[in-house]
Formats: C-alpha cells, sequence, structure tokens
C-alpha cells in the first residue's frame, strides 16, 4: 500500500485500515523525550470524505461515505493509535452542522462546536482533523493513555449550539480507534440508545443483527439523548476492559453482560457468536424496564454455522415482530405520544450492521461497508408526521 493520499473518492474503509497496518509504527516512547503532545508521533494520514444529508420522505439526517446514501447511524469510522483521519465533510442540507468526536485529539478549528467557529455552513464544505496517539510514558513517569476505544462522533451545531437537533435528527456514529495488534472482528454492530430509541427505531423495527455460530462479531455500543440506559445482550458475556476481551489467564477483570450506556458514553466489545450457549434468536435490549416493555429491544439471529437458522429461530423473531414485549399497544398509540418515543417511517435507511472490512471473503468494498451490505432503501415514504426531532424549531 503506497503511503500517498490515496484519491478521496476512492478511498475505502478495507484500504484505511490495511494502509494503516503497514504504516510506520514508531516506539511509544519516543514522544516522552519532550512535553509535545504524543500526537505529534509520526503516524500515517488518511483522508475521507463523508456527506451530511437529508433522508428522503423524513425531517431526518444522516451521515455517509457516498453522496445519496446517508445512514442512521453514519459510517463506523476506524483508526490505528497514532494515525490521523482528515474528514473532508461536505454539508449537502440547508442546515448549519458539523462533526465532532469523542476519543481523538484536534484543534479547535476541528472541534465541530460553533463557540470555536467550527462547523459547515448550509452547502459548504469543511476539513476536520483527528488525530490519535499512542500511550507513552512522559518524563515524570506517568503513563499517558493512547487513543485506543470504542467512541463515537456526532453533530454538534444543528440547530443549536450543543447538537442537539442534529443529534435528534440522526447525524451521529461510531468511531474505533484500535491498537496495532488488536484482534479484528468479521462483523460490527452499532447499537445507538437515543431517548427511547435503538438506532432511531424502536421495537419491533429495531435491527436484527445476524451472524453465524462461531463468528467473531464486534459491538459498538453509544448513548444519546436524555435518559440513561443499559445495555445487556442474551446469552453473551465479555470482559469490562477497553476490548471486551481478558488479557490471559492472570486477567481478572469484571466480566459482565449488561453495562451502563448514559449519554454521551460509548462502549465495545468482541463476543463469539453462539459461543456456549449455540444458535438462536437472543435478545438485545435496555435492562430499564419501562424503556425495554416501550421498544428497546432487538435481536442478535445467531444462525447455524452454514448459515441456515436454526429450530425455533423463526418463530421468535415471528413473536418479537407480532407484540415484541410490552403488549405493543404501545406501537400505534402509546409510544407516539410519549414525548422521547420517536418511532420512524421504514423508509430510514440502517446504519449499524457492517461486515468488517478486513473480514475474509468478498470483493473489496469500496464503499466503506456500510451501505454496500444493506438493500437499497425502499422509495421515499410520504412525508412523516413531525412528531420526532423538531429540530426546526431549535
Ligand atoms: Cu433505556
Amino acid at each position: 500500500m503506497d503511503k500517498r493520499a490515496p484519491a478521496r473518492s476512492g478511498l475505502s474503509r478495507r484500504s484505511m485500515l490495511a494502509g494503516a497496518a503497514a504504516g510506520v509504527i514508531v516506539p511509544a516512547v519516543a514522544a516522552a523525550a519532550s512535553s509535545a503532545p504524543a500526537s505529534a508521533a509520526p503516524g500515517i494520514t488518511r483522508q475521507i470524505t463523508m456527506y451530511a444529508e437529508k433522508i428522503p420522505g423524513t425531517d431526518l439526517y444522516g451521515y455517509g461515505l457516498e453522496p445519496g446514501k446517508p445512514t442512521i447511524p453514519g459510517p463506523l469510522l476506524e483508526m490505528y493509535e497514532g494515525d490521523t483521519l482528515e474528514i473532508e465533510l461536505v454539508n449537502n442540507t440547508d442546515q448549519r452542522l458539523s462533526i465532532h468526536p469523542h476519543g481523538v485529539n484536534y484543534d479547535t478549528a476541528s472541534d465541530g462546536a460553533p463557540f470555536n467557529n467550527s462547523f459547515n455552513n448550509p452547502g459548504e464544505t469543511r476539513t476536520y482533523i483527528w488525530r490519535s496517539r499512542t500511550q507513552y510514558q512522559a518524563s515524570n513517569g506517568f503513563w499517558m493513555p493512547g487513543s485506543a476505544g470504542y467512541w463515537h462522533y456526532h453533530d454538534h451545531a444543528l440547530g443549536g449550539d450543543h447538537g442537539t437537533a442534529g443529534l435528534l435528527g440522526g447525524l451521529y456514529g461510531g468511531l474505533i480507534v484500535r491498537k496495532r495488534g488488536d484482534l479484528l472482528p468479521s462483523k460490527q454492530y452499532t447499537v445507538v440508545f437515543l431517548d427511547m430509541m435503538v438506532n432511531h427505531k424502536i421495537a419491533p423495527e429495531t435491527p436484527i443483527f445476524e451472524a453465524n455460530l462461531g463468528e467473531r462479531v464486534e459491538w459498538i455500543c453509544i448513548g444519546h439523548g436524555n435518559l440513561p440506559h443499559t445495555f445487556h445482550l442474551h446469552a453473551h458475556r465479555w470482559a469490562d476492559t477497553r476490548t471486551g476481551m481478558l488479557n490471559g489467564d492472570n486477567d481478572r477483570s469484571h466480566v459482565i453482560d449488561n453495562k451502563n450506556l448514559d449519554p454521551g458514553a460509548s462502549f465495545g466489545f468482541q463476543v463469539i457468536a453462539g459461543e456456549g450457549v449455540g444458535p438462536g434468536a437472543w435478545m438485545y435490549h435496555c435492562h430499564v424496564q419501562l424503556h425495554s416493555d416501550q421498544g428497546m429491544a432487538g435481536v442478535f439471529l445467531v444462525r447455524n454455522a452454514d448459515g441456515s437458522m436454526p429450530p425455533g429461530a423463526q418463530e421468535a423473531i415471528d413473536r418479537f415482530k407480532g407484540h415484541g414485549h410490552g403488549g405493543h399497544s404501545a406501537h400505534s398509540g402509546a409510544v407516539a405520544a410519549d414525548p422521547n418515543g420517536r418511532p420512524l417511517p421504514p423508509s430510514i435507511p440502517p446504519g449499524g450492521a457492517q461486515k468488517h472490512p478486513n473480514a475474509g471473503g468478498g470483493p473489496l468494498d469500496t464503499t466503506g461497508g456500510a451501505a454496500a451490505k444493506q438493500a437499497p432503501p425502499p422509495p421515499p415514504a410520504p412525508p412523516a408526521p413531525h412528531d420526532h426531532g423538531g429540530h426546526a424549531g431549535h
């Protein structure tokens, strides 16, 4: 992989990671000699173009890696510690907006916050630069943390100074910073709990994430909005560590299957689908009971290793789709009336599930993974009632 900046339109997430893996690795201690931020350690710089656009037939927005393909959540972005990501954000909307990351380093100009004058005016293109750093030991002996982690990004400027309307409008996505050598998954699921929604959906319209028995799948969980949540996954556990994995036989890290997911928080982990429990339709949901009852639940479908449906799984999904949880009179009335509930028309292009670009198999994915693996969105639905978001008023 050559180290020149690739043509922006042709950059794939596969090349982003593959290129990063081939990048120059600088000893982490090199940065300790000066007081300069470790982010100055040379890594590679990658450039991508993202498009913020209105989702047709709705009053929602999404980020995408191609024009005309916004999704909710937006594309999952990845980088390796020490590398820099330059994001050329094209604002194809008539609203002021931005992109603001968590977990990485940036100058005020790339903050994405209006008070730093860091945003895209309607129709404007602006470049945001996210830097990451490796862990290093400072001269005072402190270990300075690297950037690796499960993070996220979101708008910080639409309709106000804090991104409130942008988040409600769908402008958010996941960001992973890995250490070189981290295990890579086969599939990735981004799960965003925002108010009473999962990826801007309410059960039974919430995502069904699929894997085959034995596949290594990665969950990226993000909280937004105004409500505290807890993320629970049935029949699978993970370590409460950076990667969700134990680091050897002596690692006594807490092993969990439920974790707080408050606004602005994020975490991630990998599991082997169905490991120790077998295939089946397993539930994921918010464990705040009021929330799960009102639709914050979905299905993790673990198929047989050959991809076929395991006994009982379709019936379980039918039950979930048919009445799910809480009786679901809620879906026609109560949830719609809830000020936090925002059921969406079916035309919202789902983000969230994608095959990892480094996973073996298929042809080179030049679209960033998110859009390529999903069926094209159905034709736009009639304009939705303005019962979700209301950003025009902010
Ligand atoms: Cu909740």
